[in-house]
């Protein structure tokens, strides 16, 4: 499918400033021509627009909830005009707080088209803070809890239908902060989390293989990056950073094994924040492994390899 780059350039879900200069910094680094350069039909609709940040404290736990529910109403539309034309699209963050619009979205879009989801959220944190259980009031580290219904109406109806995901949808990686709250919301709702601890003892590849588990052809397949996910070694460029997360090479494998599946249906990259960036590096890493995740390999592979498990 043709693909379409959509802008959100906010910063309003965070707590640092600086995700809003993320889409133009991945378009620096040249997201549009390594995609083209595969083949692929690009088009860059540019971006949104939506109210500038206040930088307010939270009230009643959340932090701009307005402001967050209109960047997320005008993601939601723009995503799902997308994806009714059938285009492929890539959401350029802007911080994770979006991926309650862009997935919610994606979830209307398979219940109209009858398709199964999978969600596969790649981050350093479960992002599945509550009003009641938030250290920060940051939307950012919400939106999984909104998809799943946990929350105001104002932000889990923006698709139209509540819960818009079920948590038995998603699978999260990379996972090594969890606030303590949070922890146990995240074992009450049964979500499939495979965290560093499990990637260091099972290895990328047998992870992939049970997060990529029941994927098939009726399957619209959704990756939510965000750019934290990747160890801070090798990607500073965003506003929480975690120690301990993927080395290049097993970030460049679950790219690489995504992409095999061939059915990556919509993309998300977030939290690239070029305020904490050197020289553009962490914009340069995220376009790297967004063209493997379009399929890039370094050599001509007839089929995937066999999977043993
Ligand atoms: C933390 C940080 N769990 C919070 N979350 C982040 O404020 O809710 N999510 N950074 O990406
Ligand atoms: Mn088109
Ligand atoms: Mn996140
Ligand atoms: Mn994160």
């Amino acid at each position: 499918a043709p693909i379409t780059l959509i802008g959100a350039p906010t910063d309003i879900g965070a707590g640092a400033r600086g995700a809003s200069m993320g889409p133009e910094a991945l378009r620096v680094a040249g997201l549009a021509a390594v995609l083209q350069a595969q083949g692929l039909t690009v088009h860059d609709r540019g971006n949104l627009t939506g109210p500038a940040n206040p930088w307010r404290p939270p009230q009643g736990g959340y932090r701009h909830i307005e402001e967050v529910a209109a960047w997320n109403h005008g993601l939601h539309g723009a995503v799902l005009d997308e994806l009714r034309a059938g285009h492929l699209p890539i959401v350029l963050g802007g911080d994770h707080c979006l991926g309650l619009g862009s997935i919610s979205a994606v979830a209307r879009h398979c219940r109209e088209r009858h398709k199964k989801l999978r969600v596969l959220w790649l981050d350093a944190h479960a992002d599945f803070n509550t009003a009641a259980l938030t250290p920060s009031g940051n939307l950012h580290g919400m939106p999984v809890a909104l998809l799943c219904g946990l929350g105001p109406p104002e932000l889990t109806g923006i698709g139209g239908h509540t819960p818009a995901i079920r948590p038995q949808d998603i699978r999260q990686i990379g996972i090594r902060s969890v606030d303590a709250g949070e922890k146990r919301l995240v074992h009450e709702h049964g979500l499939e989390v495979f965290d560093m601890r499990t990637i260091d003892e099972m290895g990328m590849r047998h992870t992939m293989e049970l997060a990529l588990a029941g994927v098939d052809g009726d399957t619209h397949l959704h990756v939510s990056f965000d750019v934290d996910f990747l160890d801070p070694e090798i990607a500073p460029g965003v506003g929480t950073t975690v120690r301990g997360g993927p080395t290049y090479r097993e970030a460049q494998l679950c790219m690489e094994m995504i992409a095999d599946t061939g059915r990556l249906a919509s993309l998300d990259v977030m939290e690239l924040n070029p305020a904490l960036d050197v020289r553009n590096r962490t914009a340069e890493l995220a376009v790297d492994l967004v063209e493997s995740l379009f399929g890039k390999s370094t050599l001509m592979r007839k089929q995937a390899p066999t999977r043993a498990t």
